[in-house]
């Protein structure tokens, strides 16, 4: 079998992870090795707690949603669980592409039977038979793993009819996506999977209620579905007491990667362990929607009340570190790019409006990175309307960096 991405996990093999405690330790194609290593006891766990003890359990523990915005995973079962008319869906959100996010793929590379066993415990939860597993079209290794591990679990009766004996029918399918960032907006997903354009649905009604094919849907993304297992091995209040996260660090440091760390360490703590560089000049956290921070803020608590206090968020666990090499207009010229190139054009403003902050960076980048007044005036505007009147994160975000460079560091002064 293939090693996992071990390069990519500087961590690999220390001792207490919790997320990443199998990722280079176990063959990811063998699911006697995932048993050895404690894999499939929280999904006995969970048929020992009955569907509204696993979402009791998952709601005291406080997990949050992983993606980026946070929301209450308790909160989306027990709301989804609660519809009457099914069928009920689980998604899960596997479209990692944020700029500067690979956690995703270091888990399901590493890991891939933790994911299968996870979704399988959120469907118990939610009273869904079928799962969708939405897959970043540009992550071949991670569909042969899991393909692998769909196979092997369906064999070995962990999927299909009758899940572990318990009469309970559950049952997983892929589906890659073909390149688009959009689509991993949850009801873009839903209208990917269905067939139809990649394109943002209004919400509400929200797909706890009217998800996948208008059906009553829980979408999680893939390390807050890991998350469970811990929490039902281990008790709510023992992984509350240490709960971690997952961060993507790239850019300007020795040892680029995926760490995981306890909620609380700081972004300081975090650079120690990847080595940074010499002569820091910002950091990029929550990737393109997200913003900047200076090298005299590295005492930043990363977790998601501390970043929003320093005015960013924590996202996706992106950490996109700077040397004072960069040239930042450069950056954030090619954030602009991107928001322009992946607009689904559905919203004028984030249609028009990534197109006009692409537009004005590009002019102040080829001034070699001085602004005019007028630019400073017109992106402000333009971000402004984005923010205010866009449907999706896409374009309510796609000026949050550029914004941030201006405030923060003091970028095109
Ligand atoms: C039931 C309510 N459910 C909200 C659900 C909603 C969704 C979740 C969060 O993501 C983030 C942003 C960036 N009843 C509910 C409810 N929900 N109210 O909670 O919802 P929402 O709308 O706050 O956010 P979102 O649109 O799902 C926005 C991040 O996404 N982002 C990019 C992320 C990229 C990755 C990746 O590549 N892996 O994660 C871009 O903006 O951080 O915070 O499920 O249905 N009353
Ligand atoms: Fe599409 Fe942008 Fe509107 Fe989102 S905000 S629906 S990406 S046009």
């Amino acid at each position: 079998a293939e090693p996992a991405a071990a390069h990519a996990v500087p961590q690999a093999g220390e001792e207490g992870l919790v997320l990443m405690r199998r990722v280079g330790a176990v063959d990811p194609y063998s699911l006697d090795e995932y048993r050895a290593h404690g894999g499939y006891a929280a999904l006995r766990r969970a048929f020992a707690l009955g569907p509204a003890g696993v979402i009791r359990e998952v709601t005291e523990a406080g997990l949050v949603g992983r993606g980026g915005a946070a929301f209450p995973t308790g909160r989306k079962w027990q709301a989804t669980a609660a519809q009457p008319d099914g069928p009920h869906y689980v998604v899960c959100n596997a479209d990692e592409s944020e700029p500067g996010t690979f956690k995703d793929r270091v888990l399901m590379e590493g890991d891939p039977y933790a994911l299968v066993e996870a979704m399988t415990i959120a469907g118990y939860a939610v009273g869904a038979h079928r799962g969708y597993l939405y897959l970043r079209g540009e992550y071949p290794r991670a569909l042969h793993r899991l393909e692998h591990a769909i196979g092997q679990a369906r064999a070995r009766g962990l999927l299909g009819d009758d899940v572990l004996g318990q009469g309970y029918a559950f049952d997983i399918e892929i589906r890659r996506g073909a390149g688009a960032y959009i689509c991993g907006e949850e009801t873009a997903l839903f209208n990917s999977i269905e067939g139809r354009r990649g394109e943002p649905r209004s919400k509400p009604p929200f797909p706890v209620e009217k998800g996948l094919f208008g059906k009553p849907t829980a979408a999680n993304n893939v390390e807050t579905l890991v998350n469970v297992l811990p929490i039902l091995t281990g008790g709510a209040e023992a992984f509350a007491a240490a709960e971690t996260k997952l961060f993507c660090v790239s850019g300007s440091v020795e040892r680029p990667g995926v760490y995981e760390l306890p909620f609380g360490a700081t972004l300081g703590e975090l650079l120690g362990l990847a080595g940074p560089p010499e002569r820091l000049r910002a950091i990029l956290l929550g990737g393109a929607a997200g913003g900047f921070v200076r090298p005299d803020e590295l005492d930043i608590p990363l977790t998601f009340e501390g970043t929003r206090a320093a005015g960013t968020t924590l996202g996706s666990g992106v950490v996109l570190v700077l040397d004072d090499s960069v040239e930042l207009p450069r950056v954030l010229l090619r954030i602009a790019e991107f928001f322009r190139d992946e607009s689904c054009g559905q919203c004028v403003p984030c249609r028009v409006g990534t197109v006009r902050q692409e537009e004005a960076l590009r002019r102040i980048a080829e001034r070699t990175g001085a602004a005019a007044a007028d630019d400073i005036v017109l992106l402000r505007e333009v971000g402004r309307a984005m923010r205010d009147a866009s449907i999706c994160g896409l374009g309510q975000t796609a000026w949050n960096a550029v914004e941030s460079a201006i405030d923060r560091l003091g970028a095109y002064a």
